[in-house]
């Protein structure tokens, strides 16, 4: 919806510390930031020379029905070149999937797909959604790497917006931390070491997840924030002299300032 406008530019012309008030961030809809959509992984950098993609995400909007990656945006088509080898995450068999909404458009259905079949589809029933939206998703029956397409289907339009994921299911390989309830999780269990006399049901191999998962970019003192850096929840960073802590893991763009996102993405300290 909204014009599409070259945002990134025109916010580059804006001085520093301009009061964006009035900016109400147009042409920002929103994207599934993680696990990575392959429109994430263009802003991120973590695939490069995706062209435009790589400013606006969020942007890739077309018409509800379609099963398309780029949501039949040309300008958008690297989504849908499979000769990218995107890189696959590697999740467990359930999977949080998690949208950063910047314009929280009245919602009909969230639905995902897998090679044509709906997996699960979740109905907001016309309501206005958060800012950061979760659904936890059972994959189990769809072991190894898959191509999930997920679609933002809007209530008062006839549009959708549409993202593919990449991931190898059942991957282990720790990944992200997934929340992972039951999932009969291959339990590879270290098969504790621990001597017999296992009297102590020691509460599992010390899940505290090593949630070092590499990645890990630095920020952690609080630097800049600048567009372009794939955060982590929890990550701290400072912007017109305030410091801010993010709540969702994403990767930030230009008009998507703490500022401006505050309680939605940021949280001031
Ligand atoms: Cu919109």
């Amino acid at each position: 919806m909204r014009r599409k406008i070259a945002y990134p530019l025109l916010a580059l012309g804006m001085t520093a510390g301009a009061t964006l008030t009035v900016a109400s961030p147009a042409s920002a809809h929103g994207y599934v930031s993680s696990p990575p959509s392959r429109q994430a992984l263009c802003a991120s950098g973590a695939v490069s020379d995706c062209g435009q993609i790589q400013f606006e995400p969020q942007s890739v909007e077309g018409p509800k029905g379609l099963k398309s990656c780029d949501g039949g945006v040309s300008q958008f088509s690297v989504l849908s070149d499979e000769s990218r080898n995107w890189p696959a995450k590697a999740v467990g068999s359930s999977v949080n999937f998690s949208w950063v909404l910047t314009a929280r458009h009245k919602t009909s259905t969230w639905d995902y797909f897998i090679g044509g079949t709906k997996v699960a589809t979740f109905d907001d029933g016309g309501a206005q959604p958060a800012a950061v939206v979760n659904h936890t998703v059972d994959l189990s029956k769809f072991p190894g790497r898959q191509k999930v397409l997920a679609v933002w289907n809007i209530a008062d339009t006839a549009n959708a917006f549409y993202n593919c994921v990449d991931l190898n299911i059942g991957g282990s390989s720790s990944s992200t931390p997934t929340t992972a309830p039951t999932t009969s999780a291959p339990t590879t269990a270290p098969t504790a070491t621990t001597p017999p006399s296992a009297t102590t049901p020691t509460k599992a191999p010390a899940t505290t997840a090593p949630t070092s998962t590499t990645t890990a970019p630095p920020a952690a003192g609080g630097s800049a924030w600048a567009p372009g850096v794939s955060y982590k929840t929890g990550d701290v960073v400072t912007f017109n002299g305030v410091r801010y802590q993010t709540r969702q893991s994403h990767t930030s763009i230009v008009s998507w300032e703490p500022s401006i996102y505050t309680l939605a993405l940021w949280l001031p300290l």
